[in-house]
């Protein structure tokens, strides 16, 4: 018997079928399709661990599932490799980004190929090819077209050791999540994407997806749209009003005092009405060195100064009330200003306890004696207002003193970055004809080649150093112009990537029409955690543009959305150098092979939680694999001897009922249709272990070849464990396929039915006992209940003969066992 050698059968079969294309997608518009997608990588320095392709062997093992259902199938690869990331290792490693990243693809696709995945090749695509980023930069002149990138210079995250400027994605409570530097506000000039302009539609239209729950809201969140009013108080003293956005307009009467965010404009517009404006000053100078997470959480102590001096009216009772500035204001929500009701809201009532404001009770309901009462009630102290309940009371209220208004939470996405590794933006910079956008037959714009790309720290790129690049004719009046010298954020390439791989080749659009129309949407998304904000976000609102323009014809990307858990190393930490716990995928396929990895990685746990690895129990899915390849034992290896030996169906003798025979073929038959149906919904750890179960008993059978107990596996029943097993272990299915004769590849091979009958025959033994005496025994259907066992028992002469005459004084029924009767 051939020994099962996965150093030879690997690399052996992957020739094969690149050599006969068995991985390619049909180029075509018609029949059935289904286009499933892993998030694509951008290839670090560090090469991939074993946790990255928990997600990649997932989808392979699904689109080798639905291509063996006749699909055709999308599965694409490819590089998301410009950003910060790949940059900053650039950098460390003193190399030209360019020249690392060309090192980092190629090591992360010969890590990915000896996997077996069955991406398609000939569709990779790399975001910081020109032919690609080429249509990065023409969505981004169309959006400037449309109006929806502007220039802003209002304060933006300013990370001081990455020497750029970040959106609010980028943070991670209030520090770069790239280096961990606490980020400071700078106000410069910057490019700004208006994604709130489509804040309501990516809400709404997350209905139509197919997402888990908590995905969807962590959208939702990250949006964060909120419905309330905006009021108006006019200051004593001024022709000034304060603008405050609330929510609860209907505690107007409650209000004492106001809060501005202490970089409010107003605050320096005040100047020369304040008393205590060197107070004032050190105040605003303190705040800046805080994180937003510290401004805003509910137990910390607030602080804050009076603004000395200015007075608001309350529009209700027109009354005067103090002017505050607190750092819990936050400058870019809302209007940057806070109606402060302390009887009412845990904040300002901490404030108001605090600094000795006074609390005015107006919702009854619950006792301000030692907290805020927050739950909504009936108005009191509210003048004509008194009495109606709040829900009521905001319209009214919010009628009679100011207007309706909706809050997000989503800012404006800040879209240039002050760094060389980006695409850069296609606008000129003209002295008469200011902001103009490179002609679209001048792209790609290509990002130019540099000594010194290390980020300059003056909040210009290292591109404005080029002056060969940056000084261009004016497209519009031939006068000089400069280009823009910010290049896009790490997000732009990714927010449409999908599109490409459905017509990577186009030189004429993004994407074909046609193909587009067939392709679309994305079937079937898979990855994991930090993306299911941002990325996705991004994506969604790149895709609602291009439908508005009219290059894509449907509202979302994305149909169905599965989460991945992420793998941590034996420690239980995640893996990482730090911790000296990765574990590399080309040391554990030198080892036991792909296929071992591959099933492993399917069986150690429910995909969309976090597991530890364990190289123990990857060395039992190894020997499950042995398992299946020593079945061989049973055929000839060669086809030439098949006949007589191997028999196609049960001998008749044996075909009975409560065989070896039957019992495996009704397991058999259970364990497609769990394999089937495990797979369509991601649980593939319990597809593996049905499998297990399976092998176990195969592996029985032909020891009883000489006795009469039951069949042997025939040839037709190993091939279906053969095509069941296909997706997970491509290459070793495919060598025992060929041993076994067969000549085609078993990846082009049709998806085993099941016989549903054989599955519902199912029959266990039940044993009948009568004052603790077996009296009978019968086969009845797998589940069958206390009743309708009792019916058949009763029914039958050899337990009714004992029953006769007597009267039963207990009943005890274990399900699929006993049933137990004692009688008088
Ligand atoms: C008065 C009030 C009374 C409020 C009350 C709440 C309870 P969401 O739901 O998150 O939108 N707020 C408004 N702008 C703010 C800013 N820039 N920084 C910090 N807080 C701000 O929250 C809206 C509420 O948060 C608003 O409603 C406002 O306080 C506060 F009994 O106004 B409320
Ligand atoms: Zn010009």
């Amino acid at each position: 018997m051939k020994e099962y050698n996965h150093l030879k059968i690997e690399p052996k079969w992957r020739k094969v079928w690149e050599k006969k294309g068995v991985n390619k997608t049909k180029d075509t518009t018609k029949g059935k399709k289904f286009y499933i997608l892993d998030m694509f990588p951008y290839p670090s320095g560090s090469g991939l661990h074993v946790g990255h392709p928990r997600g990649y062997v997932a989808t392979d093992v699904y689109s080798r599932y639905k291509k063996m259902h006749g699909f055709n199938v999308l599965h694409p690869m490819g590089w998301d490799s410009f950003g910060l990331p790949a940059e900053n290792y650039a950098i460390k490693m003193k190399v030209n980004p360019k020249v690392m990243d060309k090192v980092n693809v190629k090591r992360y696709k010969d890590q990915i190929s000896i996997l077996g995945l069955n991406y398609d090749w000939t569709r990779e695509i790399n975001t910081t090819d020109p032919n690609y980023y080429k249509w990065t930069q023409w969505i981004f002149l169309q959006m400037f077209k449309k109006g929806l990138a502007f220039e802003s210079y209002e304060p933006i995250n300013w990370c001081p050791s990455c020497k750029t400027g970040l959106s609010n994605e980028d943070l991670e409570d209030g520090k770069c999540e790239r280096c961990g530097t606490v980020v400071e506000k700078k106000p410069m000039r910057q490019w700004v994407l208006k994604i709130t302009k489509y804040a309501d539609r990516l809400i709404e239209d997350l209905k139509d997806l197919n997402w888990a729950e908590n995905i969807k809201d962590a959208q939702r969140n990250w949006i964060g749209r909120s419905e309330g009013a905006e009021l108006e108080f006019q200051i004593v003293n001024s022709d000034k009003k304060i603008k405050v956005f609330t929510t609860r307009a209907d505690t107007l009467f409650g209000v004492t005092y106001v809060v501005l965010a202490p970089e409010a404009k107003l605050v320096q517009e005040l100047k020369s009405q304040i008393k205590n404006w060197s107070e004032i000053e050190k105040y605003i100078v303190d705040s800046k060195a805080k994180t937003e997470i510290e401004r805003t959480a509910v137990n910390k102590t607030k602080t804050g100064v009076e603004l000395k001096g200015v007075f608001v009216i309350n529009p209700t009772t027109s009354e005067k009330v103090p002017v505050w500035i607190s750092d819990y204001v936050l400058a870019d929500y809302g209007t940057g200003a806070v109606m402060a009701v302390p009887a009412h809201d845990e904040r300002d009532y901490a404030f108001a306890k605090k600094y000795n404001l006074p609390i005015k009770e107006v919702i009854s309901g619950g006792s301000i004696a030692e907290k805020a009462y927050t739950n909504e009630g009936v108005l009191i102290n509210s003048g004509k207002f008194s009495g109606l309940n709040s829900d009521l009371a905001k319209g009214e209220i919010t009628k009679a003193f100011g207007q309706e208004k909706i809050s997000y939470k989503l800012k404006d996405w800040v879209f240039s970055r002050q760094r060389y590794w980006g695409e850069p933006i296609p606008l000129i910079h003209c002295g008469k004809c200011g902001v103009v956008a490179v002609p679209e037959k001048d792209l790609p714009v290509k990002l130019p080649d540099v000594k010194f790309y290390e980020p300059t720290g003056t909040g210009e790129s290292p591109l404005a150093a080029i002056t060969k690049w940056v000084n261009v004719k004016c497209p519009k009046c031939g006068g000089k112009g400069k280009r823009e010298t910010n290049t896009m954020p790490q997000w732009a390439g990714s927010s449409w990537y999908y599109l490409r791989y459905i017509d990577p080749k186009n030189k004429k659009a993004l994407v074909n029409k046609k193909k587009e129309k067939y392709w679309s949407p994305v079937d079937l998304y898979v990855g994991g955690g930090e993306h299911n904000t941002r990325h996705l976000i991004y994506a969604r609102f790149w895709h609602k543009f291009l439908f508005d323009i009219g290059v894509v014809n449907r509202k979302e990307p994305f149909m169905k959305l599965m989460n991945l858990g992420m793998i941590l190393g034996s420690d239980g930490r995640k893996m990482s150098k730090r911790w000296g716990n990765v574990v590399n995928p080309d040391d554990v396929v030198k080892n036991v092979g792909a296929d071992t990895l591959r099933v492993y990685e399917m069986f150690m746990g429910p995909f969309d939680q976090e597991i530890a690895w364990s190289t123990d129990n990857m060395v039992g899915s190894r020997r499950f694999l042995d398992k299946v390849w020593r079945l061989q034992d049973n055929f000839p290896q060669s086809p030439l001897n098949l006949e007589g030996k191997v028999k196609s169906g049960f001998p008749p003798s044996l075909d009975k009922e409560g065989s070896g025979a039957v019992d495996f073929e009704i397991l058999l038959n259970k364990t497609i249709k769990k394999v089937t149906e495990d797979i369509l919904n991601f649980n593939f750890n319990t597809a593996i272990s049905a499998f297990m179960i399976l092998v176990n008993s195969a592996e029985k059978m032909p020891a009883r070849i000489h006795s009469d107990e039951g069949g042997e596996l025939t040839k037709k029943e190993y091939e279906i464990i053969l095509k069941l097993l296909a997706p997970f272990a491509p290459h070793m299915t495919e060598e025992i396929w060929a041993n076994l004769g067969n000549k085609k590849s078993i990846h082009l091979e049709k998806w085993p039915d099941y016989d549903e009958k054989k599955i519902v025959s199912e029959k266990i033994i039940i044993m009948v006992q009568i004052n603790g005496k077996p009296r009978a025994s019968f086969e009845m259907p797998v589940g069958s209940s206390q009743d309708e066992v009792e019916k058949v028992s009763f029914a039958r002469e050899d337990v009714s003969k004992w029953l006769i005459g007597k009267e039963i004084k207990k009943k005890m029924f274990i399900k699929e066992k006993i049933l137990s009767i004692i009688t008088d």
